[in-house]
């Protein structure tokens, strides 16, 4: 039997409930993006704040491509499990927060409904680095977005001529992708189809804060399903498996009011930017790091490539000394107590993190998480070689060499890839007008180092 509002009260009673009341509460956020990610972030920090006696921040979803998550949680009205799984067991909660989900492409007019609707006041996003179409070097890629349609940029600059021209109120738009300044790069984004009035509005009194998200969600197998089904006692078709770590570091600067996310541990702060870095160059760099030379190893989750001691020495050296270096943490900012406490999540037995999951996509994070970095630490006059060792592992899997290459890019990289060898693929890349050079322009030593790595893997 299927979970559902009217089938609920057959959940075992090992399963966290609320039990706030839910049918009477407006829907305050309109969430792009509906993944697993969302599922156990920001629903759940919006329902522990609607537990904690906020109201009227019921979400409406919307799945920008595929019916998916619609098909798995419309039949539930919108409730699922979020499990939490670590060496010393599972805890089962059920989610309320999401309310109803949209798909966008079967369902446009919907989706601009909810946006200008004056109930809403906050839209969240994750809608994966690909979702904001930037070039390779950074800035918006506008022909991308023109040729795409139906992008976010085209959903919400809409909703700024709509509520421009009815008079709603202006919003809070909350990025919560994995990009350095994301809330910046949203703004741009937005902006780009905006003219005149509905433009001089937007960039008034509309807030694009920057966060920083964090939590390990990986995308959930069939075998969980059954499991859980076990455990729970009913059909969950929307369940998501993660860590018991959470983290919401929220620049403040909203628009209207905000939810109470605080009560779920979620943090205001005046500048993200420390946090946002340590996160992206230190989990996600050695997330991406683990991913290339943990596949090129042979292995296939996150747990196995940390407990590699030949993967684990790059990985650390690339955290601890590499991307630590090129921060400017805040005061009382730990890098190294930051890096143990990731070294531990990476080593939770009980998650199954596909390697593969973050190796997709490749051109879209390296920027961040290892081209900034290197960037800076030259500059510092800090050597990198671990953080070489790893982009050399991602040309690698470019070639093909570790499994299938899924990635937005992956086409025109393997066409760089059939006429170039290690050397001239680096000079494509990021030598002089290379493809990546304005995140990362390699002088000499470096071109030489990266491509005689790329040859030795
Ligand atoms: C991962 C992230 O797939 C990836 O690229 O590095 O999804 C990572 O798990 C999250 O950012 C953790 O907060």
């Amino acid at each position: 039997m299927r979970l559902s509002e009217a089938t609920r009260d057959r959940l075992s009673g090992e399963v966290a409930q609320a039990g706030y009341e839910r049918q009477g509460q407006a829907r305050g956020i309109v969430h792009l993006g509906i993944g697993a990610f969302h599922r156990a972030h920001q629903a759940v920090y919006t329902d522990d704040a609607m537990a904690a006696g906020d109201r009227d921040w019921g979400i409406t979803a919307v799945s920008l491509r595929s019916a998916q998550v619609h098909d798995q949680l419309a039949p539930q009205d919108g409730l699922y499990t979020v499990a939490t799984r670590d060496a010393e067991g599972e805890r089962v909660r059920l989610i309320e927060a999401v309310r109803e989900v949209l798909v966008a492409p079967r369902d446009p007019m919907a989706v601009a409904a909810a946006l200008a609707a004056p109930a809403t006041r906050i839209v969240t996003l994750t809608v994966t680095e690909k979702g904001y179409h930037r070039l390779p070097g950074g800035g918006i890629d506008g022909a991308s977005v023109e040729a795409a349609g139906g992008t976010i940029y085209h959903y919400l600059s809409r909703a700024v001529r709509d509520r421009h021209a009815a008079g709603a109120g202006p919003m809070t738009l909350v990025s919560c992708d994995n990009m350095t300044d994301n809330g910046h790069v949203l703004r741009d984004g937005v902006a780009s189809l905006l003219s005149s009035e509905a433009l001089a509005w937007f960039e008034r009194d509309w807030a694009c804060p920057s966060t920083m998200v964090d939590r390990i969600v990986p995308a959930t197998a069939p075998d969980d399903l059954d499991r859980l089904e076990a455990r729970i006692g009913l059909r969950d078709a929307g369940a998501v498996v993660t860590e018991p770590f959470r983290q919401w570091v929220i620049e403040d600067r909203f628009a209207a009011d905000r939810p109470r996310w605080d009560a779920g541990g979620a943090q205001f702060v005046a500048d993200v930017r420390p946090y946002e870095t340590a996160k992206l160059r230190m989990l996600n760099g050695a997330h991406s790091a683990l991913a290339y030379l943990g596949l090129g190893a042979g292995h296939e989750f996150v747990h196995q490539a940390v407990a590699d001691p030949a993967v684990r020495t790059v990985v650390e050296r690339l955290m601890r000394r590499e991307a630590a270096a090129s921060l400017d943490p805040a005061p009382g900012q730990d890098l190294d107590g930051y890096a143990d406490a990731l070294l531990a999540r990476f080593a939770n037995p009980s998650l199954a993190h596909r390697l593969a999951q973050i190796a997709s996509d490749g051109s879209q994070k390296v920027g961040p998480r290892w081209l900034e970095p290197l960037t800076i630490n030259r500059a510092r006059g800090v050597e990198s070689p671990a953080t070489l060792a790893a982009l050399a592992g991602w040309l690698r899997h470019l070639r093909g060499q570790a499994g299938p290459v899924n990635d937005p890019m992956g086409d025109e990289l393997a066409a760089l890839w059939r006429g170039n060898d290690a050397r001239g693929m680096v000079e494509a890349l990021f030598g002089d007008d290379g493809t990546f050079a304005a995140r990362w322009h390699a002088d000499e030593g470096e071109r030489a180092t990266l491509a005689a790595l790329v040859e030795q893997g």
